[in-house]
């Protein structure tokens, strides 16, 4: 049977903001709330849904929620709506024209693949060649008082979450690594520094290199491959790349430069699936796992996040934890809950979850209507 072309008849293009449980600290600031742009594609009656993993600033990566709408509310939605597409490759070329705003191009075809499979009745993770009903998670905490942060880690493995990621940054480094590992000496223990050192730091990622750490996450610049292939030289540690990798093409100059033994993939920050599968086949070509990240996605990134785990590569605990640990209330209808470390992947079709309207409404700082 081959499919009919999906008509795209409509689009909704929302910004919502949740108010955050606890304010999450990294080092390159503080977030309170998780702001995001919600884009839904229609196709007879059948709705697609993505979010943006944007900041508002350009400060995680360049891109920021302001340059997503611009994009697209005046480009990418007007020339989406009225036409039909074959299959999420169709809806790529629509996309190739534009230079970066992964993070936007990301939005457009991960909502297709939604529509798409559940045009044809089935759930996301069979479309994308998925093997698990249930996928291995771990907690990211951000920066904290020491104390406190080992009480959190304690707090998680006992809930039988697979591994603890500390947020590190300058001054708040290898002091509190000491003191994690020290008090947990058995667990599965990673950093994560969202380039916030250079190699003149040589000293701190040579003690962090002393703690039997899973990986250290994305320590260098932002943008900067080659010197994440000097330090990997220079560390027995595993260098996993975060930011650094936005396309294919970086995985492949970063496995080719021995900058990296694991990479982090965020389907909403590489430009969708597609990009994604070519990233996931890369590593494990060069035998190296990949993993799933996050960025406090509400349920509708975090559903994604779910089905995307369950591809072969995905060989390392995730960051998609349960839902509550993020919000009070989530605008998703089904709960996202991990147990024992176990996240389960939502039945039903497309990503498996639906839209709490009436929440969501409440959440939604603007609503835009294509057509009007
Ligand atoms: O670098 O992985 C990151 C959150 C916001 C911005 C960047 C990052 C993160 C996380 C949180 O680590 C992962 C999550 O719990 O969603
Ligand atoms: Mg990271």
């Amino acid at each position: 049977m081959t499919a009919s072309p999906l008509k795209i008849d409509g689009a909704e293009l929302r910004l919502v903001r949740l108010p955050l449980l606890t304010p999450f600290t990294i080092a390159t600031g503080t977030m309170h709330e998780k702001l995001f742009p919600l884009l839904t594609l229609r196709s007879n009656g059948i709705e697609g849904h993505a979010e943006g993993v944007m900041d508002p600033l350009p400060d995680y990566l360049d891109e920021t929620i302001a340059g997503a709408m611009m994009l697209l509310r005046d480009v990418l939605i007007p020339q989406l709506v009225g036409k039909s597409f074959e299959n999420p490759a169709a809806v790529a070329q629509l996309l190739v024209h534009w230079r970066g705003h992964y993070m936007t191009k990301a939005m457009v075809e991960m909502a297709f693949w939604d529509l798409w499979a559940k045009s044809l009745n089935l759930p996301l993770k069979t479309l994308l060649g998925g093997e698990r009903d249930a996928i291995d998670v771990g907690v990211s905490l951000g920066i904290g008082p020491i104390e406190d942060t080992i009480e959190r880690a304690r707090k998680h493995l006992a809930l039988g979450y697979k591994r603890i990621k500390l947020k590190i940054m300058p001054g708040h480094d290898v002091k509190l690594v000491e003191a994690v590992r020290n008090a947990l000496p058995d667990s599965h223990l990673t950093v994560d520094a969202n380039s916030a050192y250079t190699l003149a730091d040589m000293e701190v990622m040579k003690a962090l290199d002393g703690f039997g750490l899973d990986y250290i996450e994305q320590p260098l610049a932002w943008d900067d491959i080659h010197d994440h292939a000097v330090l990997q030289s220079r560390m027995n540690t595993a260098i996993c790349l975060d930011e650094c990798i936005r396309t294919a093409e970086h995985a492949r100059k970063a496995l080719a430069s021995g900058a990296t033994r694991v990479i982090n993939i965020k389907v909403g920050r590489v430009g969708g699936y597609q990009e994604t599968r070519r990233i996931h086949d890369l590593c494990a070509a060069w035998t190296f796992p990949v993993w799933c990240g996050g960025m406090l996605e509400s349920g509708i990134g975090r559903a994604h996040n779910i089905h995307l785990s369950t591809l072969a590569n995905f060989r390392k605990p995730g960051d998609t934890s349960s839902s509550s640990r993020y919000f009070a209330k989530d605008i998703v209808n089904e709960a996202l809950e991990a147990t024992d470390g176990r996240m389960p992947v939502p039945k039903g079709p497309g990503i498996g979850v639906t839209l709490d309207r009436s929440f969501l409404d409440k959440v939604t700082v603007a609503t835009e209507r294509f057509p009007a």
